[in-house]
């Protein structure tokens, strides 16, 4: 029996999903293009699909997994679990208006017309505020809204802003921050979820390896404890003699969110010939 999982076919997220999978070790036979792929090595299916689609996907069964962006999956459904953050995909969902827009806050948008590709959330955000607005729902360009006299703002996806700029609009309330996620469908079967769990295990090497760093470093006998209470590690850092006597190399692992507080505490308390490495999969 193979685990189903729905992939964006063509997008954003196509490559970095596969590169998930072929992080985990797993192969597969035929290349992209086709609208299914199996795996040679492990029993898993992926199903290429638009990312609209994959929600719908996940909660009916047809695939057992999803991985898509969550402004999607908060948009199509509330009835898929989510597993896991995939740290990719990042971008947020923002309200934007003219760039000359005197903007204070959401309540000066009252009476809009707003252009979108997510009217469940926007709907939403809006009652949550007590904001009347027209919502029109179009599926692409929605930043050329404004422009062409169809609406007064528009809520829609930003990553690095230059779209809305170059449409005359400034982001001006983040409804929501996304980024890709593992879906799993509500009715897992048991030997699925079986499955599930050994990818589960493989994923988490993966990221772990990604968030951390390995670390090697030169330090005088008498600072070894000092420095073994800097790095966070696994248990505690391995500790060998160098040959140069009085000395100590000192091996570790530093998650990249403190990497370099850490380093300058090091430096501070004498450590030298500072190595910093990547892990491959790391596995707790
Ligand atoms: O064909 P299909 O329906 O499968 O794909 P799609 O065109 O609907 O989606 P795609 O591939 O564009 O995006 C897939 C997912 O990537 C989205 O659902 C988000 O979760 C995520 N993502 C991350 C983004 C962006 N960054 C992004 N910048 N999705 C879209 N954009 C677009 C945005 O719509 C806008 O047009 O990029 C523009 C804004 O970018 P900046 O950098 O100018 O702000
Ligand atoms: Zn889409």
């Amino acid at each position: 029996m193979n685990i189903k999982v729905a992939i964006q076919s063509k997008g954003r997220l196509s490559e970095k999903s596969l590169a998930l999978f072929r992080e985990c070790g797993i192969r597969f036979e035929n290349g992209k293009g086709n609208l299914k792929m199996t795996a040679t090595n492990f029993p898993l299916e992926i199903l290429l699909l638009r990312d609209d689609d994959i929600p719908e996907y996940v909660e009916s069964g047809v695939a057992d997994l999803g991985i898509v962006g969550q402004n999607v999956v908060w948009e199509k459904t509330e009835n898929v679990k989510e597993l896991k953050n995939l740290g990719f995909g990042k971008c947020r969902l923002s309200l934007a208006v003219d760039k000359n827009f005197d903007y204070r806050s959401i309540q000066d948008i009252n009476g809009f017309e707003i252009a979108t590709s997510y009217p469940n959330i926007l709907r939403k955000h809006l009652n949550e505020n007590n904001i009347k607005a027209k919502i029109h729902k179009i599926s692409g360009s929605v930043e050329i809204a404004p422009g062409i006299g169809l609406a007064n703002a528009v809520c829609d996806i930003v990553s690095t802003g230059s779209t809305l700029t170059l449409n005359g609009l400034k982001e001006v309330d983040v409804i929501l921050k996304s980024q890709a996620v593992l879906i799993v469908s509500p009715n897992l079967l048991s030997e699925k979820q079986l499955i599930l769990d050994k990818l589960s295990f493989r994923l988490d090497a993966v990221q772990k390896a990604k968030n951390n760093k390995y670390i090697l470093l030169n330090v005088p006998n008498d600072k070894i404890d000092v420095i073994s209470n800097i790095l966070p590690g696994m248990k505690s850092p391995t500790v060998v003699p160098l040959a140069e006597e009085g000395w100590s190399s000192v091996h570790s692992v530093v998650n990249e969110n403190e990497f370099w507080d850490v380093i300058e505490k090091l430096r501070d308390n004498g450590a030298q010939g500072i190595l910093v490495m990547p892990i491959e999969k790391m596995i707790i």
